[in-house]
């Protein structure tokens, strides 16, 4: 006996990897249900060697479905999370409207799974940003040994992060360059982005950060432990596929280069590539359709008491969305549900 699983936005980016990922994981379903808003009503979606066609979001009854996967907006899951969570479906909300919530868990199954059970305060949990996701997977083993103090990251995010029409952008500012007449202005970003990076992910705050980078703080926080100090700066660079992090770490413990390469190694998601020679490292195109998270380029900081450098890539469709929602299910499915 399986499960009863509706997806949310089946359509989108992250709604059709999550298709993908519950087809290729072998996900127990007895029963999918591919959910659309009305635009995209009867737009067919494949599920392993299926082709299914989606169904009406705003007519659709959650009751007698286990999990819902969201991957909408958050205006969207405003409106039909608390229905499906009212109707007893599990909600796995791949949105930011419920990450801060104290009540909500927001899961990384590598790093967190015990707060899996927080679930029934309120029938939903939330799924992390992206660029949080894989960044917590390479912290948490080391914070185990060492007890982080401070994070410092620089993020290299692909334009997948921000939708269909950024990945048509990306590819059409860089066709227009080369045809003289043919120039592409910059719609969804404030600036070109073919040959080019922009450091500006998200809106601006008060302090003169963006919200992106405020998530990475508040949501590591909230996933590992709430005295991490993390400070970052989010940019947006001319790669479809796959988020890139250069993350330095201060620990309260001395942890030796050659240790951390050890520990990682061993830590569950990741897959160490550090050779130290040219093309030892991973870059993200290598990471597309992966489920792992690179981890490359550890290194000691000597400028600091007790640092380490790394580099660490991951496909921000997959871990850093699609991939780690069906995990959460699957985790739920293991740990409380049990049907399976
Ligand atoms: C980006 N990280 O790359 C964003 C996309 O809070 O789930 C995901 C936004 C979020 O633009």
């Amino acid at each position: 006996m399986g499960y009863k699983i509706a997806v949310v936005g089946a359509t989108g980016n992250v709604g059709r990897e999550m298709l993908n990922i519950l087809a290729e994981r072998q996900f127990p379903v007895d029963e999918i249900a591919v959910l659309a808003s009305r635009r995209s009503l009867g737009t067919e979606v494949s599920f392993g060697d299926q082709t299914l066609t989606t169904k009406d979001l705003d007519k659709f009854d959650f009751a007698g479905w286990d999990m819902a996967l969201f991957a909408v907006g958050s205006e969207a899951t405003k409106t039909y999370a608390p229905k499906a969570a009212a109707a007893g479906c599990v909600v796995i909300d791949n949105s930011s409207l419920y990450r801060y919530d104290p009540k909500i868990p927001l899961i990384v199954p590598e790093v967190n799974p015990d707060a899996i059970h927080e679930y029934k305060n309120k029938n939903i949990i939330a799924n992390p940003n992206c660029s949080t996701a894989q960044m917590v997977v390479a912290l948490k083993p080391l914070h185990d040994r060492a007890k982080i103090k401070r994070v410092v990251v620089s993020t290299y995010q692909s334009v997948s992060g921000s939708g269909k029409d950024a990945i048509d952008e990306l590819w059409d500012q860089t066709k227009g360059m080369y045809v003289p007449g043919q120039e592409v202005a910059p719609k969804v970003y404030p600036k070109q982005i073919a040959f080019n990076v922009i450091p500006h992910i998200d809106v601006f705050l008060e302090d003169g950060s963006t919200k992106e980078e405020w998530k990475m703080v508040a949501e590591t926080k909230k996933i590992i432990d709430t005295s991490i100090k993390v400070t970052a700066t989010c940019v947006r660079v001319p790669v479809f596929v796959g988020h890139s992090e250069s993350i330095n770490i201060e620990f309260e413990d001395f942890l030796d280069e050659d240790e951390a390469r050890d520990i990682l190694r061993e830590a569950p998601g990741i897959l160490v590539v550090d050779k130290r020679e040219a093309g030892g490292y991973t870059t993200p195109v290598e990471c597309v359709g992966d489920y792992a998270t690179f981890i490359s380029r550890i290194r000691q900081d000597s400028t600091v008491e007790n640092g380490i450098n790394l580099w660490c890539v991951s496909d921000n469709l997959r871990k850093g969305a699609a991939l780690n929602a069906v995990q959460i299910a699957e985790l739920l499915g293991n740990k409380v549900l049990k049907k399976g």
